[in-house]
């Protein structure tokens, strides 16, 4: 698919990939109800697709046929739903806002986000294993291994676990980093990996170069998130504006300064370019992408 912009091939594949969940969560008329009718609210209602739309062009750039890219953008959509539907829980962060909208806890009751979150991961695998279009028996292991470790304890889950851990504890540059890299990180690499896997993922130097893109990405997300969370309003972010310090959670501004986290994402920025070096103009996705998540309004 050639694009000739950022918004082209963002609104493209935001498109695709909501159109893809909508046919694959349960239907809100199908029992349990309410508990569908959870997972979809927490999966459709809105949200930037910036997992779904690195598969789609990590993918790409290896390849990959674009049909092949739906199921692994659904998966990770999912676990990313199922991260925030659980992180708001009273029992975490306890928010009442996420995507500009009640959250799942507050439209629907605490169980029912609970589970809602449980079925979302549990769906993500299913998808993932159930539309290989064309892939080797291996290939779609290594991809189930790939979303499952980028999400457990060593990954997502792991992350969010020292998060907690480290609320209102001064942490060090470095063992901000490691949160950083495991709580967000970790999916956002696993999605690039995902669209890798669908593609060409026999060449080594491409992929690997890819990764380290991924690398790069995922902590500037983070220190954009962080930033966001300080020059951003709820209005436009979504969310409670300020929560990061209100809660004294650890953060790059927090520990570096704003302007040095601000220079840090750029830098971050310019490395993931570096990685795409050897890549012609089908890399170009990828490129915009990695600029649109270090200057992201919201
Ligand atoms: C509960 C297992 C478990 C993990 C939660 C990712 C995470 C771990 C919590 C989210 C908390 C948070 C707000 C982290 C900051 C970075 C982040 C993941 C922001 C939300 O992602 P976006 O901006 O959201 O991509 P949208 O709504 O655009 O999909």
């Amino acid at each position: 698919m050639d694009f000739s912009s950022l918004n082209q091939c963002l609104s493209t594949y935001r498109e695709r990939v909501r159109a893809a969940l909508d046919a694959r969560l349960p239907a809100p008329t199908m029992e349990p109800r309410h508990l569908h009718e959870a997972m979809r609210y927490a999966v459709l209602n809105g949200g930037k697709r910036v997992r779904a739309v690195l598969v789609y062009a990590a993918g790409i750039t290896l390849g990959a046929p674009l049909v092949r890219l739906d199921a692994p953008a659904c998966a990770v959509e999912m676990i990313h739903a199922y991260s925030l539907v659980h992180d708001d829980l009273p029992a975490m962060d306890n928010d009442d806002l996420r995507r500009g909208q009640p959250t799942c806890h507050r439209a629907f009751d605490e169980a029912t986000a609970l589970l809602a979150g449980d079925a979302l991961q549990a769906l993500a695998y299913e998808v993932l294993v159930s539309e290989k279009a064309g892939l080797p028996e291996n290939r779609c292991a290594e991809m189930v291994r790939t979303l499952a470790s980028a999400s457990g304890s060593l990954g997502m889950a792991g992350g969010q676990a020292i998060d907690l851990a480290a609320v209102g504890t001064p942490l060090s540059l470095q063992a901000l980093e490691n949160m950083h890299r495991h709580k967000t990180g970790a999916l956002i690499r696993a999605s690039v990996r995902l669209g890798a896997l669908s593609g060409d993922a026999e060449d080594a130097d491409r992929t690997e170069a890819l990764d380290t893109y991924a690398s790069a990405v995922g902590l500037a997300f983070q220190i954009r998130d962080d930033i966001l969370d300080i020059e951003g309003d709820t209005a436009t972010i979504g969310k409670k504006s300020g929560a990061d310090i209100a809660r004294n959670k650890p953060t790059y501004p927090a520990v570096i300064g704003i302007e040095a986290a601000k220079l840090k994402a750029q830098e971050l920025h310019a490395a993931a370019l570096r990685c795409l070096d050897t890549f012609g103009t089908e890399a170009d996705p990828l490129r915009w992408l990695s600029e649109f998540i270090v200057n992201r309004p919201s």
